[in-house]
Formats: structure tokens, sequence, C-alpha cells
């Protein structure tokens, strides 16, 4: 791999030797790998080539270690990057507040830049790669000088596992290596695993060199020039500007989704924006489910539900991305690559998400929330009143600024899904979890019906291609604007979303279709006239998750309508639920005149993808056109 056509480097050891020397004398971290251990030559190659361009102080190659860990934050404590949580409260946890302007994922600065800008598609911003790595270039001259430059080697997925792949990020963060120590498998094991074979590498800077004399702050970020790139012919990341979130942990979106999603279309399977989870009935039947629901829209609290029904046990495999792929046995298995959670704070409680709740009791890196003065943590929902004298995430005494929220809206917490009282048996199984229904989301106010079934696999990838909602505070800019988000992905799909939509309709060629997984289609989020929410959601769900189970066994509990199957009056389980009828004829209804309304707005979305618009799924528009008049 080369940084740049014709960029090559060759180094002397000693020049290695002297990088080392230079490390333990700056007084940096004392645990970590030398290259002499790395045997990867390509590894090695990009290591040099990097640390020539970007001229960082020192090297530490990550190990992975619990002493690694320990090192790293009590560093980040001294430079204030990392405020230590009350250790009887929340042991070996920390609050971390990030510059004003680096809160969320910058979707307008993120670029595919495939070869030809047709690759990329309507969807994503695209530039020319040649001159995108020309700025790259000039952009990560000499960014880590003055700090510590961590190389860390990461699993997407159980080590071993023929659905995982490795990859190696390169940052100048050390808040960054701490983070992808929770979200990933991170460390020398998985160099173990690497041996020569293959890695993608991920490239990172905060950009913002520390010169003699500078002092740093506790969370550099250079917003004027942020940058999140990907390369999907040569399956690199170069992302430049940000510490936060999916803009700088490489795994997560740009790795996970946007180059995954490229390679699983090159190879035959999926990486999707979707959680993954166990569920298991009164009788203790058990199947796995996958729902895609956009950024901030309910994954993570799907994922770990505690159902209202008594006896329906949810268990976790993951809450954000999901790899797919068909088995000797036709049906599509799932693995969930990430090892961690990044979930939203705001909103989280022992109401709403008891698991999530007890997860983050230890071992967790907070962002942007509030700070109590017994040293924990609080968000907006975590209970009804706001305690006294609590810091905000801007560092501010509450009580002074009334009017400043506690947590950012996009205020996250990282956390093992190992700590997780619901994690399931299969999270670390190698062989993954089949999966038996697909769900799609969004927040939607109306129109969308509570639940759906596609009637076929045709018919559900229809559906996948038709998912708006509002937008959130995940991503940079306007919060509650209705966009098209095909699939939920978006801001992740690294390749022609026209192309994609052909990838998820080949799948019934691949299989038996009766051993591919059913699709649904959810909406938790109607409202009705006083923009209140029609459905109690959260643990409400389980009664629509168990609607779903036993319509995969064509339990005869729906009506076919012209959107699809629907329950029938009996077919939700509505017991000790007390909501007023004309909510439930709203949820379980279907609006005819919004529908056609959507057809028509559909139709002219469908125009971006041009001639990559599969016929298929036009077809599956002008029937659905054709059923709604007849109603
Ligand atoms: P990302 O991590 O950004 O991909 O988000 P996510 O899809 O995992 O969303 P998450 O579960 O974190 O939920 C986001 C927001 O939606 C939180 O503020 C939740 O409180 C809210 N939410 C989740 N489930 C429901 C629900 O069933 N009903 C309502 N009204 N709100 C919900
Ligand atoms: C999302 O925005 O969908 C997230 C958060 O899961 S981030 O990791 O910042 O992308
Ligand atoms: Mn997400």
């Amino acid at each position: 791999m080369d940084l740049k056509k014709g960029f090559f480097l060759k180094l002397k050891s000693s020049f290695l030797m002297f990088t080392f020397f230079f490390c333990m004398q700056s007084g940096a971290l004392q645990a970590g790998l030398n290259l002499e251990q790395l045997k990867n030559k390509e590894l090695i190659r990009w290591i040099l080539q990097v640390e020539q361009l970007c001229k960082p102080d020192c090297i530490h190659i990550c190990d992975g270690s619990d002493e690694e860990f320990k090192d790293l934050t009590a560093q980040m404590v001294k430079t204030n990057t990392l405020i230590p949580l009350n250790g009887e409260l929340r042991p070996n946890s920390f609050l971390s507040r990030s510059c004003e302007e680096d809160v969320a994922r910058v979707e307008d600065r993120t670029f595919i830049c495939s070869m030809n800008q047709r690759d990329a598609g309507p969807t994503n911003n695209w530039k020319e790669p040649a001159k995108m790595r020309k700025q790259l270039l000039e952009l990560f001259e000499g960014s880590m000088r003055g700090r510590t430059m961590y190389v860390i080697p990461f699993s997407m997925g159980p080590l071993g596992s023929s659905i995982s792949h490795i990859g190696i990020q390169i940052t100048d963060s050390p808040y960054v290596v701490a983070s992808m120590r929770i979200m990933t498998r991170m460390g020398k094991e998985v160099l173990n695993v690497l041996e020569n074979n293959s890695f993608i590498p991920c490239l990172h800077s905060v950009g913002v060199p520390l010169d003699k004399g500078m002092v740093d702050k506790p969370w550099p970020c250079n917003p004027e020039n942020k940058y999140i790139v990907h390369f999907p012919e040569t399956k690199e990341i170069w992302s430049f500007g940000s510490g936060y979130g999916g803009n700088a942990l490489l795994a997560k979106k740009c790795f996970a989704l946007r180059i995954a999603s490229k390679m699983g279309q090159e190879e035959g399977w999926l990486a999707e924006h979707m959680l993954i989870m166990g569920i298991e009935n009164p009788q203790g039947e058990k199947k796995y489910f996958a729902a895609a629901f956009p950024s901030a829209c309910g994954k993570t609290n799907l994922a770990m539900l505690k159902s209202a029904l008594p006896g329906w046990k949810i268990t976790l495999v993951g809450d954000d991305i999901a790899w797919m792929k068909i088995k000797e046995d036709g049906r599509l298995w799932a693995i969930n690559p990430e090892a961690g959670m990044f979930g939203v704070a705001v909103g989280t409680s022992y109401a709403s998400n008891p698991n999530a709740m007890d997860t983050i009791k230890k071992d967790t890196i907070f962002t942007n929330v509030g700070l109590t003065k017994e040293g924990d943590v609080w968000w907006e929902g975590m209970s009804k009143d706001t305690p006294l004298n609590c810091i905000n995430w801007l560092g501010n005494n509450s009580s002074d600024c009334l009017k400043e929220n506690i947590a950012h809206a996009n205020a996250r917490f990282a956390t093992p899904i190992s700590g997780c009282p619901c994690v399931d048996p299969s999270f670390d199984d190698p062989r993954g979890v089949p999966i038996s229904a697909i769900l799609f989301g969004g927040r939607r106010s109306s129109v969308i019906p509570l639940v759906m079934q596609s009637t076929s696999w045709q018919h559900g990838v229809f559906l996948g291609t038709t998912v708006s909602s509002e937008t959130t505070a995940a991503a940079n800019g306007a919060v509650g604007k209705l966009r098209h988000d095909p699939f939920a992905m978006l801001p992740f799909c690294g390749y022609h979303m026209g192309d994609y939509f052909a990838h998820w309709l080949s799948f019934s060629n691949k299989t038996d279709e009766s051993l591919l997984p059913k699709i649904f289609y959810v909406n938790w989020f109607m409202k009705d006239e006083n923009s209140q929410f029609r459905w109690p959601g959260f643990r409400e769900n389980g009664r629509v998750m168990k609607w779903i189970f036993e319509r995969i066994d064509l339990k005869p509990n729906a009506i076919k309508t012209p959107i699809g199957y629907l329950p029938d009056e009996q077919g939700l389980d509505l017991t000790h639920l007390s909501i007023c009828p004309k909510n439930l004829a709203n949820l379980l209804s279907v609006d005819v005149m919004g529908w056609q309304d959507e057809v028509k707005e559909l139709r002219e979305y469908y125009k971006i993808f041009e001639d990559k618009m599969p016929q298929k799924i036009l077809e599956e528009l002008d029937a659905l056109e054709e059923r709604l008049k007849k109603n």
C-alpha cells in the first residue's frame, strides 16, 4: 500500500531503534509492543510511511493490556482529557468533554473517493481520489508533531471467525485508543491472527500538531479542516480534524459500514447498520432478529429490551452493526463486528433501558454528559429532577446557566458489551447467529404503522428502500427534518445506493427464499395532534416483537392490506396495556392518502439513482400504487 502513488520508503532499522529510544525518553507509556515484534511486512512499511508523513514524537504499538489502558487513562487524567468518576459509584469509568465544535458525525465532510464518481452514487460526497490524496497528504504532513502516534491492531468480529476482518488504526488521540479498546477486540492477539494477511489501514489525526511551547487542549481538534475519507477500491480510511465518535473511531462507521459494505458487495455478503438480538418465547423457543433504524432511532434500546410481556426474554448480540453471510445451510448468519456500544446517553434511564443502565455501572467512558457533585454522571431523562450543582457538558455549573442542557443531545457512553446483563451466549461465537427476521424502521410521526410485514423478499427489500426518518443529533445539522434514509444506510453506504439495492435483491438468488429472514417494518414514533407519541414504546415494543416472532412461523394473526400484513384485531398482545382506542386505530391502520403521497415522493426520489435503480423495486412501487387505488 502506498500513501501516495510512487511514494515509497525504505528505512534502516537503526532509525526504528531511535524512534523507540525517543519514546522511552519522553516518558511515554511503558506497555506496548515494539516494531521488531511485528511480523507483517506491509504493516511495518505502512507504519513507517505514516511516521515519516506525520512526524510524531514517538510511536506506541498497542498491546491491548489492562496495564496499557490504565497508563493511558492516567495520562489523560493528567491532561484533563478524562475526569475520573467516583470509583465507588462507577469504578474504572471516566468523563470526557469534547470541543464544542466536535460533537457528532460530520456527514458533509465525509467522502467516498472511488475512481469514478458514478460508483460513489448520488448519496455520497465525492472527490477525485488523486486530488483528495494530495490534499490529505498536505494536511497530515507533520500533523502529529509533539504527539505520540498509536498503532491499534483490532479485529472486527470474534478472532478467527470466517466473517471477521482485521483493521489497524493509527491515531494521535489517546481518547480514541481507550475508546477503541472498549469498542473492538484490540491488542496483540489480533497481530497473531493477522500474520501476513491483509488488513484495513485506518489513519486518523486530530489535526493539531503541538509545536514547542504550545499547551495542548483537553480535546484537540481542527474544526475548519475535518475530512472523513474512504477509498473504496484500495480499502483505506483517512480521517482528519475530529476526535468524536464515528468520525474518529474508524473501526465503526468508516470500516464496519462504508468500507465493509463495499467488501460485501464484492464478496457477496452484507454489512448493515443493524442491531442483532436474541428473542426467546415463554416456551423456550429462540430466534434472532436484526433491525436497521437510522442513528438515534432506537437500536440500542431495542437490542437489550426487557419486554413488558412476562416470559419473553431478549438477549443482546449487537446494538449498531451487523455483518451477515449466507452459510452452507442456506440461512443468513450474522456477527456483531464490534465489542462495545457507543450509545446515546440522553433518555437512558432505569425506566427506559435498565439493562443499559446496569451495563454502564463500570468500565465506561462517557462523553459530553453532566458531572454531579458526588462525581457521578447525569443527563436529561436519567431521573426526574436535575441534581443540584451539576456541571454541564460544557463544564459550567448548571445553576448558573439554567438555559443550557446538562448533557449534549449526542452525548454518548462507550461500554463493553460483555458487561451487559443480557448479553447473548453467542455474542462471541465465531459462527455468528442465524437471522429469522429483519426489521426496518425510522422516526416517522405519521403514515408508517406500528408494524407491518412484507409479502416476499423482494417486497421487503422494497420496504428497505422506502425508509425515511427525521434527522437526529447523531449528525451535525438540523434535527427533526424528514429525509430518505434507505436501509438506515444513507450516511454509511460505501458505494452507489442503486447497486446496493440490487445487491440486497440478489440474496433471493443465493439461497432458497424460504430460508431467508422475513422482513418487517416498524415505527415507534407516530405522533398525535398534540405531538405526543401514540405508542408508549420501549418495553412495550416487546408486544410487537411477539407478533413478529409468531409471524415468522406464519401464525394467522394478520390481515393482508395494500402495504403488507398488519396485525388483525387479536394480533397484537395488549394484555395489561392501557392505550386509547383512537391511538391504536391510527397505529394499526393503512393511511391510504398518506401512502399515496409516499408513493409520489418515492417515485421522485428514486430518479436520483437513474439507470442504477433496479427495475424490480420500481415494479414494487407500481404494484403498491395499484393496490392503494383499489382500496
Ligand atoms: P445510534 O447509536 O445513533 O445508531 O442510535 P440508536 O439507533 O441505537 O438509538 P437509541 O436506542 O440510542 O435511541 C435513541 C433515542 O431514541 C433515545 O433518546 C431513546 O430514548 C429514543 N427511543 C428509543 N426507543 C424508543 C421508543 O420505543 N419510543 C420512543 N418514543 N423513543 C425511543
Ligand atoms: C450513529 O450515528 O449511527 C452512531 C454514532 O452510532 S457514531 O458512532 O458517532 O456514528
Ligand atoms: Mn449507529
